[in-house]
């Protein structure tokens, strides 16, 4: 197929978003060699070449038509936005989707022993972040001005070598901030994985690929919570047991041969199934319960 008309998914190289956003590829069905160079991996099964890059050249890359899509983290994607904003230029980044992985927060966090109260605090602060153009804006909606000292990278230790009062960085499990004794006070941005795509047209046989690849990547994002659960039940349980499913739509429920006030229940729970469930089926007099993942879906 002619090369204009592959898509282009720019995935961060070697981060934490790689492995997630490689799977995710796979999942929808793509196989992939990958290039000498290690930077292009190319689809041998579908018209989608991926190009491993850092994370922070992603929104660029798709912004100026590089890439039809990138996988990054709203937190880096909507820095980006606003520095081009800032620059009058226009930042037309549509996310496509939200993906279900790199979740985290950018939050303010001051050192454990500095008083904290509200945003007024920060009013005439330094405060210590990779994130200019988020952090600024955040200030500007509540009105604080306060000095942004603009880092490259270990923000968390600025307050200790007495280059800011506070610090503004990404937070996941909250174990950074703990082991630099810093407590977390704002949170300015949620952020996870998100796809987002060019803001120029897609030629036809691009665009129905990319159609094509969001339900895919929907009935993944789906399947992975998902559980088929299989049971045996007396007629009599039926609703209550009905009741217990989780994020379950209509049952099938079957006769059993021979067992006349017995069903078998089969169901697509669209939400994890977790012991205690199983625990309260068989309460409710369910027995032979088995719980299979779900392979794939197309809603
Ligand atoms: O080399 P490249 O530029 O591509 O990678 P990078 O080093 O800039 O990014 P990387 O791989 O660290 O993160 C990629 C993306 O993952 C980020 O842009 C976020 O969207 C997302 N993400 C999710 C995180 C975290 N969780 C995270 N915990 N990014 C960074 N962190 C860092 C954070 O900066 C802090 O230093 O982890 C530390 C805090 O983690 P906890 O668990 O101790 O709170
Ligand atoms: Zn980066």
């Amino acid at each position: 197929m002619d090369k204009e008309q592959r898509l282009k998914v720019a995935v961060q190289k070697s981060g934490r978003l790689t492995d997630h956003s490689l799977d995710l590829l796979v999942r929808c069905g793509l196989k992939y060699s990958r290039g000498k160079d290690q930077l292009l991996c190319y689809g041998e099964n579908m018209p989608l070449d991926v190009l491993l890059v850092r994370d922070d050249d992603i929104p660029d890359l798709v912004h100026e038509d590089v890439c039809d899509l990138g996988i990054v983290g709203r937190n880096v994607l909507e820095e980006k936005r606003l520095a081009l904003a800032d620059r009058g230029r226009r930042a037309d980044l549509e996310e496509l989707r939200v993906l279900d992985f790199g979740s985290c927060r950018l939050a303010i966090a001051v050192p454990e022993q500095t008083a904290y109260d509200g945003a007024d605090s920060l009013q005439g602060k330094r405060i210590a972040t990779t994130y200019p153009f988020i952090l600024g804006q955040f200030l500007r909606e509540r009105g604080i001005e306060a000095d942004i000292v603009t880092l490259s990278g270990a923000v968390e230790i600025a307050p200790r070598l007495g280059r800011a009062d506070f610090i503004c960085d990404l937070v996941a499990t909250g174990s950074t901030l703990a082991a630099n004794r810093l407590r977390e006070v704002e949170t300015v941005l949620n952020s996870q994985a998100v796809i987002v795509r060019t803001p120029q047209p897609l030629p036809q046989e691009k665009q129905s690929w990319l159609e094509r690849m969001l339900l895919r990547i929907d009935g993944v994002q789906q399947v992975k919570e998902s559980k088929y659960i299989m049971l045996h039940a007396p007629r009599t349980a039926l609703n209550e047991i009905k009741r217990l499913l989780p994020g379950s739509e209509s049952p099938t429920v079957i006769p059993l041969d021979g067992f006349g006030d017995k069903v078998a229940i089969h169901a697509v729970c669209r939400e994890n199934v977790f012991w205690e469930t199983l625990e309260r089926l068989k309460a409710a007099g369910a027995s032979a319960v088995l719980v299979l993942p779900v392979e794939k879906m197309l809603a």
